[in-house]
C-alpha cells in the first residue's frame, strides 16, 4: 500500500460516522474549552492579585515594614554584617513591591509570622507596594490613589526580586499611610506639617476618586490605616495623640488652603463653590469647623489610626498585619 492510499482510508475512516470519531470529536469538543480556561487563568492569576499601597513621609519606616512583612523579625534584629541578609535601609526612589500572603484561621488573619507553606492554599496572597516618601516622589502614589479604578501600574525593573515580573496591574484594596511618631513629637522640626500635607493630598485623592465614581459598577473603596510607627522610642506620641494632631493640623491645612483661593482673587462665592463640589480641595465636611476622620466616611473612605513598631520593643507589627488581612 502506498502513502497516498494509507492517507487516503484515514481520511475515509475519520469521515465515516463511527463510535471512534465521534467520541473523538466530542473528547475535543469538551476538553478544549477546559484547557483553554487553565491555559488563561494560570495567565492571569498575578495581575489580579489584590495590593495594598504603602505611603508616608520619608523616614517613617515604610522600607523597613516592607521588609519585616517579607522577611520575619529575624531580619531585623540580626546585627548587620557586610554581606548578611539584614535589611538596611535607605531613602527609597522608586516604588517597589513584594508578593506576601496572609493565612486565615476561620475567617481571622494569622500572625504574619506564620509559616505560609504550611498554610497552604488557604492563604491569600497580596502586593505590598512601597513607595517613596520624599516630597519630589510623592506624585505617582497621589496620582495613582486619585484615579477612578486604580491599579498598580510596576514595570518589571521596579519590583524586587521575590515580586513575580508578570505583575503589570493589581487592584488597590487598601492605604496605609505610615507616620514617625517620635517625629511629631519634636514641636521644634516641621514634621507634624509636612506629614499632614502628605495625608491631606491622599485623602484628598480619595475624595476627588469617590466623586468620579459612576454607574453600579463603582469601584470598591479604599479604607486607610493610618499607622503611628516607632512606638518603641519613650520619646514617641501615643497613637490618640497622633490622631488628635493630625486632626488638628489637617483642619489647618483645609483652612489655610480656601483662603489661599480667596487671597489669589477667586471671589468667595467660587471658593465655596468649589469646596462644595466635585473637584473642591476642602477636606471632608464642608460645614464643619474641625477636621475629624470620621468625617471622610461621606466619601466612603473609613480612616483608622493604630500605633506600633518595626524595630525594638513595643506593641509591635501584629495589629496592623491583621488590618491588611482583614481588607485583601
Ligand atoms: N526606633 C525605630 N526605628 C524605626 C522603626 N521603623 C523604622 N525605623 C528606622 O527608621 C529609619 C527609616 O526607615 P525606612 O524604612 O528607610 O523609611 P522609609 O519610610 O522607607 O523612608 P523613604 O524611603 O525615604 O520614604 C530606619 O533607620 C529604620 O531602621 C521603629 O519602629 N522604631
Ligand atoms: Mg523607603
Amino acid at each position: 500500500m502506498t502513502a497516498l492510499e494509507t492517507l487516503k482510508s484515514a481520511v475515509e475512516a475519520s469521515m465515516t460516522p463511527s463510535p471512534t470519531v465521534i467520541s473523538i470529536g466530542l473528547a475535543i469538543c469538551v476538553l478544549f474549552p477546559i484547557l483553554l480556561h487553565f491555559i488563561y487563568s494560570s495567565g492571569t492569576s498575578y495581575t489580579t492579585l489584590p495590593s495594598v499601597l504603602l505611603i508616608g513621609p520619608s523616614g517613617a519606616g515604610k522600607t523597613a515594614l516592607l521588609t519585616l512583612f517579607e522577611r520575619g523579625p529575624l531580619a531585623q534584629q540580626e546585627k548587620p554584617t557586610v554581606s548578611g541578609p539584614v535589611a538596611r535601609t535607605h531613602t527609597s526612589q522608586v516604588a517597589s513591591a513584594v508578593e506576601l500572603a496572609v493565612s486565615t484561621d476561620n475567617g481571622t488573619p494569622t500572625s504574619y509570622r506564620v509559616d505560609l507553606d504550611a498554610a497552604g492554599a488557604a492563604a491569600r496572597r497580596f502586593l505590598l507596594v512601597d513607595t517613596p516618601g520624599h516630597p519630589k516622589l510623592r506624585g505617582a502614589a497621589i496620582a495613582h490613589l486619585a484615579s477612578a479604578t486604580p491599579t498598580v501600574n510596576l514595570s518589571p525593573s521596579n519590583t524586587s526580586a521575590s515580586s513575580s515580573t508578570e505583575t503589570s496591574k493589581s487592584k488597590l484594596k487598601a492605604l496605609i499611610f505610615l507616620v514617625d511618631a517620635a517625629a511629631l513629637a519634636d514641636s521644634d522640626s516641621d514634621a507634624l506639617a509636612s506629614t499632614a500635607s502628605y495625608l491631606y493630598d491622599a485623602l484628598l485623592a480619595l475624595q476627588k476618586r469617590f466623586h468620579r465614581r459612576s454607574g453600579s459598577r463603582a469601584p470598591a473603596s479604599v479604607p486607610v490605616l493610618v499607622a503611628a510607627n516607632k512606638l518603641d522610642l519613650f520619646t514617641a506620641l501615643p497613637a490618640a495623640l497622633v490622631k488628635s494632631q493630625l486632626e488638628a493640623e489637617l483642619g489647618r491645612i483645609r483652612k489655610t488652603r480656601s483662603k489661599g483661593l480667596l487671597d489669589s482673587g477667586v471671589g468667595a462665592d467660587d471658593v465655596v463653590g468649589a469646596a462644595a463640589g466635585e473637584e473642591g480641595e476642602w477636606l471632608g465636611d464642608h460645614g464643619s469647623d474641625k477636621f475629624r476622620f470620621e468625617q471622610m466616611m461621606e466619601f466612603d473612605v473609613e480612616v483608622e489610626v493604630m500605633g506600633g513598631n518595626v524595630v525594638g520593643d513595643g506593641p509591635g507589627a501584629e495589629k496592623w498585619w491583621k488590618w491588611i488581612g482583614e481588607r485583601v
